[in-house]
């Protein structure tokens, strides 16, 4: 029986809370948290196209796009959540303007964690069926506990997380995490309610076979990008590689880490420091990208060394598997 033999993601948490180096129950009940609004966004996402849920809200994120029903509900859950059980003291979210400050009940604002989080990424995918995904990431706070939190807590370098997963609700929903000790996957068995470890120890293959950008804005790209596009096109060794490009990030990424492959999203002419957000997508993913033996860079650096100016600030990314993200920051080095 599958479901008694595998850890639960519950039990796997507190297992692991010892070997944590900051020990404190407070990283176990904040994960606990993001794992129970995991699976409320799951019941809502799955139901998507039952319900008059779909299509846009009317409004507009800072980013200037058009939110989906579904970003602002899971958005609502995922700050309710924390909000309700006090166990951080700020939540910075992709679709809000600014950060949220919380106070815990005492005044004393305890609470040493704050949470980064991108609700739902990729939705532009939902109205058809593509899967999407949630994207968090936790820091220990930089001002002193009992005071209350400053932009300078939540402008922190990725190196400084302390732990970052995702959740893909795709044609099983799985929550991948690390707090810095590798990563661990689990998967919801949706008839119990239940995360059980379904993929210990996550590993990006050294290199791979699959390269995932949009080539619509080929035109646009840098020259160093175009060259190494053409040079995963060429028959030469193991190559012509395969393009794969869902366009939700998430599930490119998990597809990627599990068969090996390198995840693209460059300047261009049109957007001159790419599309992702620094803070909401690309540290959280690097975190977990090196914790599973893959590299993550902006094409000339690292991206968890790389200090944050603002919460919405956007990043040139190239993550996955180390060789394949080495060969194209050679090339983007020529230039
Ligand atoms: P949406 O949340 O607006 O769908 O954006 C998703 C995303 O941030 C990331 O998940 C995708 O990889 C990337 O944008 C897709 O962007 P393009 O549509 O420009 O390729």
């Amino acid at each position: 029986m599958f479901d008694l033999q595998h850890k639960t993601l519950g039990e796997f948490i507190i297992a692991n809370q010892d070997s944590f180096q900051y020990t404190s129950g407070e990283l176990s009940r904040l994960l606990n948290g993001l794992r129970l609004a995991a699976k409320v966004v799951n019941h809502e996402v799955n139901k998507a196209g039952l319900v008059d849920i779909l299509g846009g809200a009317g409004d507009t994120n800072i980013q200037g796009e058009n939110q989906q029903k579904l970003d602002v509900l899971a958005n609502e859950k995922f700050i309710q959540t924390l909000k309700n059980r006090e166990i951080v003291c700020g939540i910075a979210s992709e679709e809000e303007d600014d950060f949220i400050a919380i106070n815990s009940k005492d005044e004393n604002h305890q609470n040493k964690y704050v949470v980064l989080i991108d609700p739902l990424d990729g939705s532009s995918n939902i109205d058809v069926n593509v899967s999407v995904g949630t994207i968090f990431s936790i820091y220990r706070r930089i001002t002193p506990v009992g005071t209350p939190v400053t932009m300078e807590d939540f402008l922190q370098p990725g190196k400084n997380q302390i732990a970052a997963g995702y959740i893909i609700y795709g044609t099983s929903t799985m929550l991948v995490y690390t707090t810095g000790d590798g990563v661990n996957g689990f998967t919801l068995n949706p008839a119990l309610g239940t995360f059980y470890l379904s993929h210990p120890n996550m590993e990006f293959p050294e290199t791979g076979k699959i390269y995932s950008v949009n080539e619509g804005n080929y035109i646009h790209f840098p020259q160093g990008v175009k060259d190494y596009i053409k040079y995963c096109q060429k028959e030469e060794g193991d190559r012509p590689y395969t393009s794969r490009y869902i366009g939700s990030l998430v599930s490119d990424f998990h597809r990627n880490m599990i068969k090996g492959g390198i995840y693209m999203y460059p300047k261009s002419s049109m957007a001159h420091n790419g599309k992702l957000r620094l803070l909401y997508e690309c540290n959280p993913m690097a975190f977990l990208a090196e914790q599973a033996n893959g590299k993550a860079s902006d094409g000339f650096q690292r991206i968890m060394d790389i200090q944050p100016s603002e919460l919405h600030e956007r990043v040139p990314f190239f993550c996955g598997s180390k060789k394949m993200v080495e060969k194209a920051e050679e090339f983007m080095a020529k230039y």
